[in-house]
C-alpha cells in the first residue's frame, strides 16, 4: 500500500480538448488522481477562463462506464479482450468482406472529437488510406462543410476561413451562433462571452440574428428573429442594399480591392433580392435590413460572422459565402476589427507552398451510388449513409468503422433509419470510449486513453485562432501498461486494413508518416528545409516518435521557426500576436485573387432565386424545428457525467406562449413532435425566447436504448433523439450538408 503524501502533489498544465475554445487548465494531481481542475491564469490566451465542462475531465477519467479494455461481441454480448485479440478479430472478419466485395464495401465515419485530438488527426488519415474506400463520411457534413467549401472557392483553402476579429471590432453582426453556450466555433478563442461584452464596453455594437433569443442574443444591443433557413435571403438583401445605395466603392474596400474579382457579378446576382422582396420570407422588415447594411458599411470597423445555424440549412453554402461577400464589400476583409486570417504555427495549408498559386476546389468528382449526391473534399454527405448500407448491389456498404463518432445521435434520421441500417451490418469496428447509441452496434470496440493520458496540440483549431497562438500539452498521466495511445490504435488498425497482419508494429506507420512529410518538404522550394537530405532532417527530429515528432517538424517548417522544445518550455502557450493582414499571400486560388463569384456558387444562385419566388407565394408553413446547445452539454457524449446533467432537464421543447396557448400546452406537459421521419414525446418549456411557429429541441440526447452502457445518461438524463425528426432527405444541394434547422414538424398535446 502506498501512502500519498503532500510531496506527491503536483500541478499539470493542459489545454482543454472538449470544445474549440481551447482553454488552459491547471490540474492538481495527487498520485494518479486528479484533485482539482481550474482555469490556468497564466495561459496566454484564456487567462484563467474555464466553463463548467473543463473541470469534468476528472469525472470523464473516473467514469466507470468509460471503456478501458477492448470489447468483442460474442452472441450479442460484449466480452473483454486484449488488443491483440481485438485486432485479430478485425483481421479475420473484416478482410474477407473486403476481399469478396471490394474496398467500397466498408465505410468510415469520423466524428467531432477527432478535431480536438492530435493523435487522431495525424494518424486517422492512415486508416482512411489503408481502407481505400470511396465511402468516407464525417461529422463535417452535418456541420461546417458549407463554410469549408465557400472558403476554398473564395480563398483557396478549406480552412482558410476568415475569423471575426471580435477583440477590435466596432460592430459585429452574428448569425446562427450562440457562443454563450458553444464557446465559439470556427473562430477559436477562450471566453467569447467576455470578448463580446468588451465590444459593448468600448462603445461597439453587437447584433444577433437567430430564431431564438439565445443567451448571446440577450446580451446583444439588438436581436433580430429570423425564419429558420432564410439567412441567405437576408444576407443577399444586405448585399443588394450595399450596391444599390452606392456603398460598395474601391475606396471603401481599400487595398483589398486590388485582389478581388467578381464584384460586378455579385452586384448582378443581388438585384432581385431587395429588402422588400426578402422581408416576408425572413421575417425581418425591409427598413431593418437597410439600416443594418448601412451600419455595417459606416462603422469604422465591422464584421459579419455566421456559424452553424447558417451552415446546416438548405442554402448553407450560399449563406456562408455571403457572410464573406459582405465583409469584402464593406471594406472589412483582412483588416483589424474585420474578418481576418489566422497565421497558424503548424499545419496550415495557407502557410505552405507558393502564395497566390492553387489548384482550386473541385466538387462532385464522384457521386454517391444510390442518390447521386456529390462528393466534397473526399467525403460523401452523411445524409446518404443509411441508404448506402440498405441498398443492395455493387458498392453496398457491409462494414463500418467509426472513429470518435456517434452518428445515431448526430445525423438526420440517425435514431431511426440509420440505427436500423447499422443493425444489418456484417461487421463494425468503433474506436471510442463508450458503449453508446452507435457503438452498441459494433462487433469490436477499440478504446483509447482518456484525454488526460494523451498529449494535446490543436492542430486544426489554432488555424482559426482569434490570435496567433501555439500551445502544446504533454500527457498529464502516463499510459497504463496494456494501453496503447490513440495514434497507435489507429496505426495498428491501418496495418490490419492493409493486410499486414494483426501483429504488425505501429512504428512502421509512424516512420512512414514522418518520412513522407519530410520528403515532401525537402522537395518543396518554399520550405525552409528545401534541398536538405531527408535522413539528416530525420536525425534532427530523433529520438521523438509519434505525434510529437510530426508536430515538431511542422513547427520547425512553419512560419515562426518554432520547435516543440520551445512549446514544452512554455506550458502556458506562446502568444504570437494579434492577427495581421495576410492578403494577398494567404490566397491559394487558381487566379491568385479573392474569387467573389466562384462558378459553383453563381450556379447555385438559380436555386435561391427560385425559392425567392416560391416562398413569397407560399403562406404560413406551420411549425419548423431548430436545435440549440447548452453550456453544460457537448454534442451527444458527455451526458453520463452527473455533474453536467444534474438539475432541471435540458432536453425540452421550446415553444412560444402563443403557440402553447393555441395547442393547450403548458411547461412540463408532454408534447408529441412529428416530422416526415419520426416522432418524439418531450416535455414542453414555454418561452417567449423563441419565434412563434418555431420550436427547438437540442440534439445529442435519446440515450435510453437497449445495449447502451451509460448508467447515468440512459436512466436519469435520457432525453429524446432530435435526429429522429431531422430528415435525411433535406440537404444543401451544393455541399450535401445536412439541414438540421427548419425541419417541418407538427406539434400536438399528448
Ligand atoms: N439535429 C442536430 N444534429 C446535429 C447537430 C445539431 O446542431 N443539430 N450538430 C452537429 C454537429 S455540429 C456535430 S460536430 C455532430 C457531432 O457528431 P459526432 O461526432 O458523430 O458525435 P459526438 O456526439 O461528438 O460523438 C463523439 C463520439 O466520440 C467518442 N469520443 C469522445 N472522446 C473521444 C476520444 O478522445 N477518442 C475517440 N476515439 N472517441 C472519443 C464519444 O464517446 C462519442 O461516441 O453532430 C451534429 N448533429
Ligand atoms: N456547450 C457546448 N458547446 C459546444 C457544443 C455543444 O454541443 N455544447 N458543440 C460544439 C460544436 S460540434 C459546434 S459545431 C459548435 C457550434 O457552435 P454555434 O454555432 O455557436 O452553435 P449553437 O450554440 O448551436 O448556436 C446556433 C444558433 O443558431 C440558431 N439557429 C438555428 N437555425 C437558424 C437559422 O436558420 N438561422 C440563424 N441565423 N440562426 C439559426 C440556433 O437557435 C442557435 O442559437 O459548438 C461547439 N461547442
Ligand atoms: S470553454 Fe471549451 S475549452 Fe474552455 S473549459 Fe469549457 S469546454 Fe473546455
Ligand atoms: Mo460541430
Amino acid at each position: 500500500m502506498t501512502i500519498t503524501t503532500e510531496a506527491e502533489t503536483r500541478t499539470a498544465i493542459r489545454t482543454c480538448p472538449l470544445c474549440e475554445a481551447g482553454c488552459g487548465l491547471e490540474i492538481t494531481v495527487k498520485g494518479d488522481e486528479v484533485v482539482r481542475i481550474r482555469g490556468d491564469r497564466d495561459d496566454v490566451f484564456s487567462h484563467g477562463f474555464i466553463c463548467p465542462k473543463g473541470s469534468t475531465l476528472k469525472q470523464l477519467r473516473e467514469d466507470p462506464d468509460r471503456v478501458r479494455t477492448p470489447l468483442i461481441k460474442r452472441d450479442g454480448q460484449f466480452v473483454e479482450a486484449s488488443y491483440d485479440e481485438a485486432f485479430h478479430e478485425i483481421a479475420q472478419r473484416l478482410l474477407p468482406i473486403l476481399d469478396a466485395h471490394g474496398r467500397d464495401s466498408a465505410a468510415i465515419y469520423i466524428g467531432n472529437p477527432t478535431a480536438h485530438n492530435l493523435g487522431a488527426q495525424l494518424f486517422g488519415r492512415f486508416v482512411i488510406r489503408a481502407l481505400g474506400s470511396g465511402n468516407m463520411f464525417s461529422a463535417s457534413t452535418v456541420d461546417q462543410r458549407p463554410k469549408e467549401i465557400s472558403s476554398a472557392l473564395m480563398f483557396g483553402g478549406g480552412l482558410t476561413i476568415p475569423v471575426p476579429d471580435i477583440d477590435r471590432t466596432d460592430y459585429l453582426l452574428m448569425l446562427g451562433a450562440n457562443p454563450y453556450a458553444s464557446n465559439g466555433s470556427l473562430a477559436t478563442a477562450p471566453d467569447w462571452p467576455g470578448r463580446l461584452e468588451a465590444i459593448r464596453a468600448r462603445g461597439g455594437r453587437l447584433v444577433v440574428v437567430d430564431p431564438r433569443r439565445s443567451r448571446t442574443a440577450e446580451v446583444a444591443d439588438e436581436h433580430l428573429f429570423i425564419r429558420p433557413g432564410t439567412d441567405a435571403f437576408f444576407l443577399m438583401a444586405i448585399v443588394q442594399t450595399l450596391f444599390s445605395d452606392g456603398l460598395v466603392t474601391a475606396e471603401r474596400i481599400g487595398t483589398v480591392h486590388e485582389y478581388v474579382t467578381g464584384l460586378d457579378e455579385v452586384e448582378r446576382l443581388s438585384k432581385p433580392f431587395t429588402p422588400e422582396a426578402v422581408a416576408p420570407i425572413t421575417g425581418i422588415n425591409a427598413d431593418t435590413i437597410r439600416r443594418v447594411a448601412h451600419e455595417l458599411a459606416d462603422a469604422p470597423t465591422a464584421c459579419v460572422y455566421g456559424r452553424i445555424g447558417t451552415c446546416t440549412q438548405e442554402f448553407g453554402t450560399l449563406a456562408s459565402w455571403l457572410v464573406d461577400v459582405i465583409n469584402v464589400c464593406t471594406g472589412n476583409l483582412d483588416s483589424a476589427g474585420g474578418a481576418m486570417f489566422t497565421k497558424a504555427a503548424a499545419g496550415a495549408s495557407n502557410t505552405r507552398g507558393t502564395p497566390r498559386v492553387g489548384r482550386g476546389l473541385r466538387l462532385g468528382r464522384r457521386h454517391s451510388r444510390v442518390r447521386g449526391m456529390p462528393e466534397s473534399m473526399g467525403e460523401l454527405p452523411a445524409v446518404v449513409l443509411a441508404e448506402e448500407i440498405e441498398t443492395e448491389g455493387e458498392g453496398q456498404i457491409r462494414a463500418l468503422i467509426t472513429m470518435a463518432g456517434n452518428p445515431v445521435c448526430s445525423i438526420p434520421n440517425g435514431g431511426g433509419r440509420l440505427d436500423r441500417a447499422f443493425a444489418t451490418l456484417e461487421f463494425m469496428v468503433s474506436v471510442d470510449i463508450y458503449v453508446n447509441e452507435t457503438t452498441r452496434h459494433a462487433d469490436v470496440i477499440l478504446p483509447v486513453p482518456d484525454p488526460l493520458s494523451k498529449s494535446h496540440y490543436d492542430l486544426a483549431l489554432l488555424q482559426l485562432g482569434l490570435r496567433n497562438v501555439a500551445n502544446y500539452s504533454p500527457p498529464v498521466f502516463p499510459l497504463d501498461d496494456e494501453q496503447p495511445d490513440e495514434w497507435e490504435v489507429l496505426a495498428r488498425l491501418a496495418l490490419v486494413l492493409q493486410g499486414m497482419g494483426a501483429d504488425a508494429d505501429p512504428a512502421t506507420v509512424d516512420d512512414l508518416a514522418i518520412r513522407s512529410l519530410v520528403e515532401h518538404a525537402v522537395a518543396d522550394e518554399t520550405s525552409p528545409v528545401h534541398g536538405r537530405s531527408v535522413d539528416e532532417v530525420l536525425d534532427e527530429l530523433a529520438p521523438r516518435t509519434g505525434p510529437e515528432r510530426l508536430l515538431d517538424f511542422m513547427l520547425r517548417t512553419g512560419p515562426y521557426d518554432l520547435t516543440l522544445d520551445d512549446l514544452i518550455a512554455n506550458p502556458h502557450g506562446i502568444d504570437l500576436g494579434a492577427l495581421e493582414p495576410r492578403l494577398p499571400d494567404v490566397l491559394r486560388t487558381p487566379s491568385g485573387m479573392v474569387e467573389l463569384a466562384p462558378e459553383p456558387l453563381v450556379g447555385d444562385m438559380a436555386r435561391l432565386e427560385r425559392a425567392l419566388d416560391e416562398r413569397s407565394a407560399a403562406g404560413d408553413a406551420g411549425f419548423v424545428l431548430v436545435g440549440r446547445r447548452d453550456l453544460r452539454s457537448n454534442n451527444s457524449w458527455m451526458h453520463n457525467l452527473s455533474v453536467l446533467v444534474k438539475g432541471k432537464p435540458r432536453c425540452t421543447l421550446h415553444l412560444h406562449p402563443d403557440d402553447a396557448a393555441r395547442l393547450g400546452l403548458d411547461t412540463g406537459a408532454p408534447a408529441e413532435v412529428r416530422s416526415r421521419t419520426g416522432a418524439v414525446t418531450i416535455p414542453v418549456e414555454v418561452t417567449d425566447a423563441i419565434m412563434p411557429g418555431v420550436v427547438s429541441i437540442p440534439h445529442g440526447w435519446g440515450h435510453d436504448l437497449d445495449g447502451v452502457q451509460l448508467s447515468i445518461a440512459a436512466t436519469t438524463a435520457a432525453g429524446v433523439n432530435s435526429n429522429l425528426l431531422a430528415d435525411e432527405m433535406l440537404f444543401d444541394a451544393i455541399s450535401g450538408n445536412a439541414v438540421l434547422n427548419g425541419i417541418p414538424v407538427t406539434v400536438t398535446a399528448q
